[in-house]
């Protein structure tokens, strides 16, 4: 193209000529479906924060529900993989219980074939996980993590209190943090519930978050209690409309809501649902809470994502602070603290969480009284005793205690410094550097090797511990 432009110009007729370049609107995916059928992304700012925000494949959100298209090309390269299992042969390699559970299992049907035969859980997976910015389909808000699809409900939808319960073990003992529950039902009708109480328990001491669709009966939660959606603890997310108002149609409600996502309208109007995967590599239109929670899993796996430090109340923090108040002014019974707002919650965690980088340079270089390379660090060399420093650099985004601390790669503390509240050198907001000079705290030279570097940074009660490696060379 470039050439023929060239060409032209050479010609005495034509007198200006380039090639005709292609341009994409800034802001937004190139997904098939993105601008025709996925309004419910526009409505949750995910164009403010595309395509600079993207999952991390670290972080995986548990989807338990119908089970999910395989092969499907929007999912594929977000599907969890078993590491610890050898696939076909028969054998609990990994000692679990469940044999050749290569893609997560099947509690309802107990095989390890997770294929969703029912379309739910494919299309839940897809609103959190689907890749974006494929020039295929649709994007998922959390594009880029990994879903762990585990089957517990049939081909009708049904699930059962074993089903859920043991899901939820597995999500767990398999490092995942994030669960997504788009299911439930009326406590009336599971008055007895004790294991998936019990699950979620478990769930929540290991510091998981679990969402839980608030349901689709156009009912009240606090007088007649959604499980698994009313239990403490758990993320209850109520749905919005096409018009993003609330969804009284058909979404529960109650004070018991923390928050509301797009679900689609559910009037017969296809184009005002939620569009996502569908089995055999396909899309479709499904409405409901059930669509309205992913979106929530999707957002805290880019939270997740970003600061993999995050702590299970700063998440919700900062979901609930950075919510788009709708409705009667602050939280309330139908948006609980309103309407997610991805980009908000970015700013907000940006601006609000303590959590830093530390970052230090891998090697502490050692030079001579004269810039020359490769001198003796660690005395004795009566000759050539100096050498440079290192840095160690991390960045507050609130006012912190640090504590600074060295380590022998035996476990011997050979350097410390603290800096309490006010100490603006080492405590206050913002980028710090301080420069460790290879003497432990007697001011003699360390030994070369590697060491290993703590930064503890307090602020009102949290705590975020960051370890790295420095290497001293001789
Ligand atoms: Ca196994
Ligand atoms: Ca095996
Ligand atoms: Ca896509
Ligand atoms: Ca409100």
């Amino acid at each position: 193209m470039e050439q023929v432009a060239d060409d032209f110009e050479s010609s005495a007729t034509i007198i200006w000529a380039q090639p005709n370049y292609i341009y994409t609107l800034q802001g937004s995916p190139n997904d098939t479906y993105y601008l025709g059928y996925q309004w419910n992304m526009r409505m949750i700012q995910f164009d403010d924060i595309f395509p600079n925000i993207t999952g991390n494949s670290d972080v995986i959100i548990t989807v338990i529900d119908s089970g999910i298209d395989l092969d499907h090309p929007d999912l594929v390269e977000a599907i969890w993989t078993n590491a610890n299992e050898i696939p076909n042969n028969s054998i609990d390699d990994d000692n679990n219980g469940y044999v050749d559970d290569i893609y997560g299992w099947n509690f309802i049907n107990d095989t390890n074939d997770i294929d969703d035969d029912n379309n739910h859980g494919t299309h839940v997976a897809g609103i959190a996980v689907a890749k974006a910015n494929n020039q295929l389909g649709i994007a998922g808000v959390c594009s880029g993590c990994t879903v762990m699809s585990l089957k517990a409900a049939d081909q009708n939808g049904d699930l059962t209190s074993t089903s859920i319960s043991n899901a939820l073990s597995y999500a767990i003992d398999n490092g995942s943090s994030i669960i997504n529950l788009s299911f439930g039902a009326h406590q009336a009708y599971v008055s007895q519930e004790m294991l998936i109480k019990n699950s979620i328990d478990i769930a929540l001491a290991n510091n998981c978050l679990v969402i839980a669709a608030a349901g689709n009966f156009a009912q009240n939660i606090d007088t007649n209690p959604f499980i698994p959606a009313s239990y403490d603890g758990v993320i209850a997310v109520a749905a919005v409309n096409e018009s993003g108002l609330f969804a009284d149609n058909y979404s529960n409600y109650g004070n018991r809501i923390d928050i509301s996502a797009p679900g689609g309208s559910g009037i017969g109007d296809s184009e005002q649902d939620i569009f996502s995967t569908f089995p055999n590599s396909t899309y479709d239109f499904l409405h409901g809470t059930s669509m309205a929670a992913p979106h929530i899993a999707g957002i805290i796996g880019l939270l997740v994502s970003v600061y993999p430090d995050i702590s299970p109340t700063d998440v919700k923090d900062t979901l609930f602070n950075s919510a788009n108040d709708l409705g009667d002014s602050g939280k309330d019974d139908f948006y609980g603290y309103g309407l997610l707002a991805v980009k908000n919650a970015i700013t907000y965690l940006d601006s609000n969480v303590l959590i830093q980088d530390i970052t230090v340079s891998t090697t502490l270089k050692v030079f001579g009284p004269n810039g020359e390379n490769s001198s003796i660090l660690n005395g004795p060399n009566p000759f050539n005793p100096i050498q440079e420093a290192t840095f160690i650099q991390y960045e507050l985004s609130k006012d912190a205690t640090v504590e600074l601390h060295i380590h022998s790669i035996s476990g011997e503390k050979v350097w410390s410094r603290y800096f309490g509240l006010g100490d603006v050198s080492g405590s206050s907001t913002g980028f710090h550097s301080v420069e460790w000079s290879g003497k432990n705290n007697f001011g003699n030279y360390v030994a070369s090797g590697p060491y290993l570097i703590y930064l503890v940074a307090n602020s009102d009660g949290e705590t975020v511990i960051k370890t790295t490696k420095i290497l001293v060379l001789k």
